[in-house]
């Protein structure tokens, strides 16, 4: 069969795949991978580095479906490739990761095709994808953290033994979301020149035609970022893609735009340029129209003609095998000439830590005038970020208020002259930090960023989804609660802890002084699979002296005794996490002093808490004392999960008020004797 038949045949095969799994699944977003398989084709087969038997190969280049809804066509193209399955332990499988049963079940109950692309449970899907924007913002990450590695490991012999590009397929929803022009505003400042995003310009979106929202020129857009633009004008000039994608790779200063205009639903004879082709199946009578123009069998379903494996084998599955064959055969070179650095690089794509990288964390003596959480986490940060060579990070222009420098020697700052450096600086772009940090968390660097506890709510979006892929990144936000004062109710963080805590799988840390701090560091780091948020004082707080109340080690529990009544049986108990942990041991000296049976309970993690067995969370919360009282400078919603509907909270009904600190603490009720006087109260219920 000549070649070209062929190309179109293959091209076909994903348009149909994707026709026909929408319509039997009767949900789905058919147009968009009819519009967009010779792209994708064409990338794939020609371009892309990657290699269908090792769909984990470092050094692969990364392709991200940011228009996530369009999910089939990756599936498509995993299906035809002949990706492998990957063990959460990163072995193959040898099972096909994509086989074609799962596609027949798109968006079914189980199946490895579920309606968006989902990291961690199809294997070549490199990152989640759906919510618009997302996807981009987490290339750019990817190939921050590809010339990162290249910078660290690349040594003379081996120039390119870390060179990836990472390539990213967006539509107008995700161009036109605000998180798409903080990270190509991002990356075009750090000259990512190994980052190539391609936009579907098909003028069409949920509502119809793109003119009912947006008229930017995208292309003058993207020239005022620093990037480099191209057009193709047919989707389906193989040739014209050909030579974008060369484009690309000849662009050796900045990240590329190549602007695709398209026809969703292309070969549809109603549907296609129309929003009904968007979310929703063809029809069985559009399907058969649209599989005659193709010049396909009509009544064939889940068809891949003779052939069409074959000719992806040949191209993408070749031209892989042969680049990671050789790229593991460099790596054994260079694990001879370079012991090191190659096994820092397997430890970090195993997710695992050098030895001794907690040699270095301080310990703080008890310090009645204490100092901030931040300033502890400053330290504790630094102490470990020497010993782990992998670990970078950020802020979100707040890097001097929320101490997430990096500043041992040899640091350095991650510039587009000096990609090797680890303090990255995100700009006032939260929303892109967090995405970004997933992306580089996805190529499994450790990642951190920091900003204001109130501005987590610009980066949530990204933050869940960290949590939904189950990557172990690390949020550091500080200035916690009320206590930053003068700024007032837009910068006093009330539902942000709450909203934080209801995300499942994040792990919230709100730790009561330094010592915890430095606790708290050495549970995060040990995550795998969990992202992290540290919470954190701007305020001075007490250092406890850990000779009279428990050791902060404790803290991996979630929570822990503190302070136990004398007696060893508490008639009340006093919950707190962070700079509220101070309030109660003050309020039980008191209690103490007037001989009330009080414990006090440092809770700086709910989840680490909750993942405990029901016999320690009973030790530290008997059922049978029923009198509690919990304070937090934060929303009270959830705590009642601690002290019952009958038990007492001290904490955030209102968004604050702008004034010094002591004021606040005073007309918010954070003092010692509004928590005596409140365990009293709950005495005196229980007593009733
Ligand atoms: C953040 C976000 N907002 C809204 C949606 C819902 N949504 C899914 S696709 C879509 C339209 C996308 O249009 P476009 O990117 O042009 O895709 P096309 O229809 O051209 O494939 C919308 C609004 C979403 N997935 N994510
Ligand atoms: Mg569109």
């Amino acid at each position: 069969m000549a070649d070209e038949k062929m190309v179109q045949l293959a091209i076909n095969t994903i348009r149909t795949l994707a026709m026909d799994a929408v319509q039997q699944a009767r949900s789905g977003h058919p147009g968009t991978p009819m519009a967009l398989a010779p792209v994708a084709y064409c990338l794939w087969q020609h371009f892309l580095r990657f290699d269908p038997q090792d769909p984990i190969w470092p050094n692969r280049d990364r392709f991200v479906l940011s228009a996530g809804h369009a999910s089939m066509l990756l599936y498509a193209l995993l299906h035809l490739t002949g990706v492998k399955a990957v063990s959460k332990d990163y072995e193959a499988l040898g099972e096909p990761s994509v086989p074609l049963e799962a596609i027949k079940h798109f968006r079914q109950l189980d199946s490895r095709c579920p309606g968006h692309p989902e990291y961690r449970w199809t294997s070549g899907v490199e990152t989640t994808t759906g919510p618009l924007g997302q996807g981009l913002a987490n290339s750019v990450g990817m190939a921050i953290a590809s010339q990162w590695m290249a910078t660290h490991f690349n040594r003379p012999d081996f120039e390119d033994l870390i060179d990836f590009n990472v390539y990213a397929l967006c539509g107008d929803g995700c161009i036109m979301e605000g998180i798409s022009a903080e990270a190509a505003s991002l990356a075009g400042h750090l000259k990512l020149a190994n980052l190539c995003w391609i936009y579907d310009n098909n003028r069409i979106t949920i509502e119809g035609h793109t003119e009912l929202a947006f008229s930017d020129d995208v292309a003058t857009r993207f020239i005022g970022h620093g990037w480099n633009v191209t057009r193709v004008g047919d989707a389906n000039d193989l040739e014209m893609l050909d030579r974008a994608f060369r484009t690309f790779l000849n662009t050796p200063d900045r990240p590329t735009l190549i602007i695709v205009d398209s026809h969703i639903a292309y070969g549809a004879p109603h549907k296609q340029d129309t929003s009904a082709a968007h979310g929703e199946p063809l029809g069985e009578q559009e399907v058969l129209l649209t599989k005659r123009n193709y010049g396909w069998p009509e009544d064939a379903q889940f068809y891949v003609p003779d052939g069409v494996y074959d000719h992806f084998r040949h191209g993408l599955g070749q031209r892989g095998k042969e680049l990671r064959d050789a790229w593991f055969a460099r790596v054994g070179e260079y694990r001879d000439r370079y012991p090191e650095l190659a096994e820092q690089l397997y430890r970090m794509q195993h997710r695992q830590l050098p030895p001794g990288w907690d040699k270095d964390v301080p310990s703080f003596a008890a310090d009645a005038q204490g100092k901030a959480t931040r300033d502890a986490s400053g330290e504790v940060l630094n102490a470990i970020g020497k010993n782990i060579p992998w670990l970078l990070g950020g802020s979100a222009d707040l890097g001097p208020s929320c101490k997430t420098r990096l500043t041992f020697e040899g640091a350095g700052d991650f510039f587009a002259d000096s990609p090797g450096g680890r303090n990255l600086h995100f700009g006032i772009r939260e929303h892109a930090m967090a995405a970004v940090l997933n992306g580089i968390a996805l190529v499994k660097v450790r990642a951190y960023g920091s900003s204001f506890l109130i501005f987590s709510d610009y980066a949530r979006a990204a933050i869940r989804l960290s949590a939904l892929m189950e990557l172990p990144v690390i949020y550091v936000f500080t200035h916690d609660s009320i206590a930053v004062g003068e700024d007032g109710p837009t910068h006093q963080p009330i539902e942000q802890v709450a909203s934080l805590r209801a995300i499942p799988g994040l792990i919230v840390l709100r730790p009561a002084d330094a010592n915890e701090v430095a606790e708290a560091w050495k549970v995060i780091m040990q995550l795998h699979h969990e992202p992290a948020v540290l919470i954190l004082t701007r305020q001075a707080v007490p250092t406890l002296d850990r000779s009279k109340y428990a050791h902060a080690s404790q803290l991996a529990h979630g929570a822990y005794i503190l302070a136990e009544a004398p007696a060893g049986r508490p008639d009340v108990l006093l919950l707190a996490s962070g700079s509220e942990v101070r309030l109660c041991l003050e309020a039980y000296e008191q209690l103490t002093a007037e001989g009330i049976q009080a414990r006090v309970v440092s809770m700086p993690s709910w989840e680490l808490f909750d993942d405990q067995p029901q016999a320690y969370r009973d030790h530290v919360l008997p059922p049978a004392v029923m009198a509690r009282v919990a304070v937090e400078q934060a929303s009270t919603f959830g705590w009642e999960r601690y002290v019952g509907t009958a038990g007492h909270i001290i904490g955030m009904r209102t968004f604050g008020a702008s004034a010094p600190l002591k004021e606040l603490q005073k007309k918010f009720g954070f003092e010692p004797d509004h928590v005596v006087a409140a365990a009293k109260a709950q005495l005196g219920a229980a007593r009733r």
